[in-house]
């Protein structure tokens, strides 16, 4: 009897089935351990397999196995019966797909680079409350990309302080304020308090500029202080409430989407801790993917980088990225993205943050369009005359764009534009 059975799972023939998830893997068998071995080894352990062969193996167990049927170089597709699967369950799926497989010894690297799922799986699960025209809507903003600004330093201002800072982003013309990712409930900054002295200062806010405020104010915590805050956001008439996604964990955003859902929030989801996973290019798993099941789970809008600031994400990444959120279906492109047809899923927001200013503004609004939520922060903060003129100096650099004029020569009539410029130019953070 042969020690194992991992050839049972390659079937370069196979074609699947309309109902199957399909995932597009990088991966790299170790020394003397061949393609075939590998992708056995991948689709095996990541559905019914094991290293060895059974005494018992019931005949409909061959329907639940998956199948590498397609191996290109170091590129993998897998094919995985529905069947294997727990309705609306995106933590189980995590298990199988990005699980034991990532350790074993025969792979020397794996990466996790899309998946395509079937209408037949995605019809269990909500998505996104709102959708981008839902989100429009709720802030009375409809031709221009949506805007806002963390408080920066990140971390130390009192509730009061950070809610001033706000009143003077929302004064020069943003419409969110948004809490930094590592910002929650800490002795100097309460979260009961930011709510209240963030609810005063919204509602100056908007009564002097007649303009719909909101702020991204940061839940994050275990499951039950999440809802506890969520209640009191809404108890305080906010419409979103914010989430880093990647920390919380796939469970506990599931169990938010709902309950934000309920009580009428959106969820901006923040994706600290990404990184850790994303960034090797040949071990771990894609942004691509991570913004593929939040957008799945329901979150409204997710960060999806800059190109040309602070932080990494090539302008191909984050076009990928801006697409997987806002279209309704997504072609093929070759070892990055699979065919995806979201059927009743809402669209999410893209978010650009990340050492922008005024004088970036014009090369992420080329990338992205105007369909984005735009986050400058130190990029405001940083300006000469402060915050309010920070915020104003963006607002004229998206105006520029809009008008197709540079920012030099838009300047010449935007004084606040004009002080960006002079401190940063078009300087690309790194
Ligand atoms: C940006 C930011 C955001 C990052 C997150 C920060 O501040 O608040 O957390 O943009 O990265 O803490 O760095 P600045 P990403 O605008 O002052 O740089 O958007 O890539 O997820
Ligand atoms: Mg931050």
């Amino acid at each position: 009897m042969a020690i194992d059975w991992y050839n049972a799972f390659v079937d370069p023939t196979y074609r699947p089935e309309r109902d199957e998830l399909i995932c597009l893997f990088y991966f790299e068998p170790a020394a003397g351990i061949t393609k075939e071995e590998a992708a056995g080894r991948i689709a095996s352990e990541s559905s019914t397999g094991t290293w060895t062969t059974l005494h018992t193996l019931p005949p409909r167990m061959k329907d639940l196995q998956a199948t590498a049927y397609s191996i290109e170089g170091n590129w993998l597709k897998i094919a995985y019966p529905l069947a294997l699967w727990e309705e609306g369950n995106a933590v189980q799926l995590l298990s199988g797909i990005a699980g034991n497989i990532f350790g074993m010894k025969a792979i020397r690297n794996l990466r996790l680079v899309d998946v395509t799922l079937p209408q037949a799986y995605i019809r269990h699960f909500k998505g996104p409350h709102f959708g981008m025209e839902g989100i429009r809507s709720m802030m009375k903003c409809h031709d221009r990309p949506l805007t806002g600004a963390v408080p920066k330093p990140k971390i130390g201002f009192s509730a009061k302080e950070h809610a001033e800072i706000g009143y003077e982003t929302w004064m020069g013309g943003f419409d969110f304020v948004k809490d930094d990712e590592n910002l929650t409930s800490t002795p100097f900054n309460r979260f009961e308090d930011r709510v209240k002295w963030l609810t005063k200062m919204r509602e100056r806010a908007e009564r002097e500029t007649g303009e719909q405020k909101s702020a991204f104010l940061n839940i994050t915590a275990d499951t039950e202080t999440m809802k506890k805050r969520a209640d009191l956001l809404a108890a305080a008439g906010w419409n979103y409430a914010m989430i880093d996604v990647v920390v919380a964990g796939t469970a506990s955003v599931m169990t938010m989407r709902d309950y934000c859902s309920d009580l009428g929030l959106a969820i901006h989801a923040h994706r600290a801790m990404h990184s850790t996973f994303d960034r090797n290019k040949r071990h771990g798993i894609t942004m691509q993917f991570l913004a593929k099941l939040m957008r799945l789970i329901g979150v409204s809008q997710i960060h999806t980088g800059t190109a040309v600031g602070k932080l990494t994400g090539s302008k191909k990444e984050v076009t990928v990225l801006a697409d997987i959120l806002r279209e309704k279906k997504t072609g093929e492109i070759e070892h990055m993205l699979l065919e995806q047809d979201w059927g009743n899923i809402k669209t999410a927001f893209p978010v650009s943050s990340g050492g922008l200013h005024p004088g970036l503004v014009p090369d992420v609004l080329d990338i992205y369009g105007t369909e984005l939520i735009l986050l400058v922060s130190g990029g405001i903060h940083g300006h000469p005359k402060g915050t309010r003129a920070g915020a104003m100096a963006t607002m004229q650099a998206i105006d520029a764009w809009c008008e197709g004029v540079t920012l030099e020569e838009k300047a010449k009539k935007a004084k606040e534009l004009a002080g960006a410029l002079g401190k940063w130019g078009h300087y690309k953070p790194k």
